[in-house]
């Protein structure tokens, strides 16, 4: 039987594209461009599956002009935004994605932001690295310590969870606002807000793991930062729109928030280069998933949900 033919949109591992190529006809461009809105309509009609990235974007005015060709998107990330899904549905097009894989990594990321924004890790490096460190005073970049201070985490999935195993190791209180109430082991002591602007009100370090939704993009607007407590520390690993980027540069400006740690942003590729002039905030570029070994689970997730569905199965992590 010929093998179903499938466009890897972008450079996923080795090991990924490997085992593509093994059980698959697989198109891929080593040039590793985002595939625009013609790109994805014209390859369409030449495969029968997508592994996609959250760079790939498949509007509903995207998706009304797919070939019936195309039976499935296999994303390479836990978060579909980029997706129109109701229009994917009614087209009949599978969509799943890859849960669970990329907690650890962009936990672990979420964890370097926070530290690094909590202790001026912007200033500290350049003044090093640019020969500027010329004196030493007990005064001197005085940071806000993690320990035994409270993290408020929005948004309970597996990565929210995956950081608070982590800020745990780093004696930190743990408090988060989930849509539902987790079960007393997935909480691990982790003391539920039911209300939003509770969690705020107390949250030491504040960070978000919630999707982007209609409902909580631009969650984190001028009325919600006002809520959290002077010099609140925030860290951004889930979506930019979340945050309402003027709101928090006017927080930072008044310094009611004290220091950010970002890795994701209103616009990217690009950041807001607003954010520049603020050494307390600690920028990457959208790499929180960027380990080897998430990479390669990630990929191999995308695969598996594919080879499940070109086999008659349900696809295990189906939307
Ligand atoms: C990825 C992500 O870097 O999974 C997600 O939702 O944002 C990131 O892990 C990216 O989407 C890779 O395809």
């Amino acid at each position: 039987m010929a093998k179903p033919v499938i466009w890897v949109t972008r450079t996923l591992s080795n090991a990924t594209l490997e085992r593509a190529a093994r059980d698959y006809e697989v198109i891929w461009d080593a040039a590793d461009a985002p595939g625009s809105a013609e790109d994805i309509i014209a390859m369409s009609a030449k495969v029968d599956g997508i592994i996609p990235c959250h760079s790939e974007h498949f509007t509903a005015d995207v998706v009304a002009q797919l070939d019936p060709r195309l039976q499935i998107v296999a994303n390479h990330s836990v978060g579909v935004d980029h997706c129109d899904l109701p229009a994917l549905k009614s087209k009949g097009i599978t969509v799943t994605n890859t849960p669970g894989v990329l907690s650890d990594a962009t936990a672990e990321l979420a964890m370097m932001l926070m530290l690094g924004a909590a202790r001026h890790a912007v200033t500290g490096d350049r003044i090093v690295r640019s020969g500027e460190w010329d004196s030493w005073s007990p005064a001197f970049l005085v940071g806000k310590q993690v320990t035994g201070a409270r993290l408020g985490i929005i948004g309970m999935g597996g990565v929210g969870r995956a950081l608070a195993r982590k800020a745990r190791g780093f004696d930190m209180e743990i408090h988060y606002h989930n849509r539902h109430q987790l079960p007393p082991e997935d909480e691990a002591g982790a003391v539920y807000h039911e209300s939003l602007d509770d969690l705020l009100a107390i949250s030491d370090f504040l960070s978000l793991h919630c999707p982007a939704t209609p409902e909580t993009i631009g969650l984190m607007n001028n009325d919600r930062l006002a809520r959290l407590p002077k010099g609140c520390v925030i860290v951004n690993t889930a979506r930019g729109n979340l945050i309402d980027e003027t709101a928090l540069l006017a927080a930072i400006e008044t310094a009611h928030v004290g220091a950010a740690g970002l890795d994701c942003f209103a616009t990217e590729p690009g950041g807001n280069p607003a954010f520049a002039t603020h050494e307390n905030i600690v920028m990457m570029p959208h790499v929180g998933s960027a380990t080897l070994k998430t990479r390669d689970a990630m990929g191999f997730k995308a695969l598996d949900n594919l080879d499940a569905f070109f086999r008659g199965d349900e696809p295990p992590d189906r939307l």
